[in-house]
């Protein structure tokens, strides 16, 4: 049979067309998915880039595999990695790179319906991105429970203990105290899952940034929003394409809908582009420069 014709979303599979689509106003209600990408820029290690992610580091942390360090059976016998890391990673040591401005950015243009990131560095919220417009899917430092008894910690009295290299221990039953860091295995934050329904299927333009899209159920977001919804992927390699309605970098849709577009390099150049073809440069590193 005759295929039939093709559905074009976008002119073409570049930033441009994506730039298009917002100068034209098709694109107002945005949502951006991040990944540690975004960050490596600040200093902050990435997990998977090889030679310089964390999994490559690990060695020192004695790790029988470097997942282990997010592992609960494993952190409930072997803590000490996990707080290591921690004070490594702590929100407060780094600056938000030009990308994470970014999202304030099209949070002032009214264009951001929302974020989504896989971070736990906090940078966003650094940079000004209003807590509702962001959904920290894998949680954050901000808030810490004893994994035994459940009860909150004073989160100023946690970090203190993961700077000064001790093990924050329940002052009630003596459980280890973690900060709420979605580890393997956990659920997500519950704010993820309700705030993903209403949002994916909303969604008029998707930006993914700086993510291998390896983590489950987070990879599969790019898939929830709808077959014309444009999706752009800003990252040094090619990620999510063996998804299910995954990235089309080989054109197999070529007689179906064509809507992903990507730029294969750092994300801050990535994302200089995108802004300066919609006009918006000068403002962006305006606000990186306050910030
Ligand atoms: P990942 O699997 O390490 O993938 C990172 C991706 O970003 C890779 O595809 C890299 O090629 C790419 N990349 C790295 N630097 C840049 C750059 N400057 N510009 C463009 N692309 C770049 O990390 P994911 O986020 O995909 O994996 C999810 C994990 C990582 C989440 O659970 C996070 O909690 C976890 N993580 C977070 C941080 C952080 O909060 N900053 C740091 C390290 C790991």
């Amino acid at each position: 049979a005759e295929p039939e014709a093709r559905i074009k979303i976008l002119k073409d599979d570049t930033i441009e067309s994506i730039a298009e689509c917002i100068n034209q106003g098709k694109a107002k209600k945005i949502i951006v998915m991040t990944g540690a990408g975004i960050s490596t820029a600040a200093g902050i290690k990435d997990f998977r880039s090889p030679g310089t992610g964390l999994y490559d580091d690990l060695g020192k942390y004695n790790l029988p595999f470097p997942e282990a360090v997010f592992d609960l059976a494993f952190f409930k016998e072997t803590p000490s990695p996990f707080y290591r890391l921690a004070k490594e990673l702590f929100p407060g040591k780094y600056r938000p790179t030009l990308t994470h401005y970014l999202l304030p950015l099209l949070a002032k243009k009214g264009l951001l319906l929302r974020s989504y990131t896989q971070n736990i560095d906090s940078l966003e919220k650094m940079a000004g991105l209003p807590e509702d417009l962001l959904v920290e899917a894998h949680g954050s430092f901000a808030t810490s429970k004893c994994i035994q008894c459940s009860i909150v910690s004073d989160s100023e009295w946690v970090k203190e203990h993961i700077m000064d290299s001790n093990i924050p221990y329940c002052k009630r039953c003596d459980g280890l105290v973690k900060p709420e860091i979605t580890f393997f295995g956990e659920d997500l934050p519950s704010r993820f899952r309700d705030m993903a329904q209403i949002d994916f299927v909303d969604c008029d333009l998707l930006i993914v940034l700086g993510t291998s899209l390896k983590v489950e159920p987070f990879n599969k977001l790019i898939t929830q929003v709808s077959p014309r919804c444009p999706r752009l992927l800003i990252n040094r390699e090619k990620a999510g394409q063996e998804l299910h309605s995954g990235f089309d970098f080989d054109d197999k849709w070529k007689y179906t809908v064509q809507r992903d577009a990507w730029f294969l390099g750092d994300c801050d150049v990535g994302v200089k582009k995108l802004v300066s073809l919609c006009g918006w440069e000068d403002e962006l590193q305006v606000m990186y420069e306050a910030g």
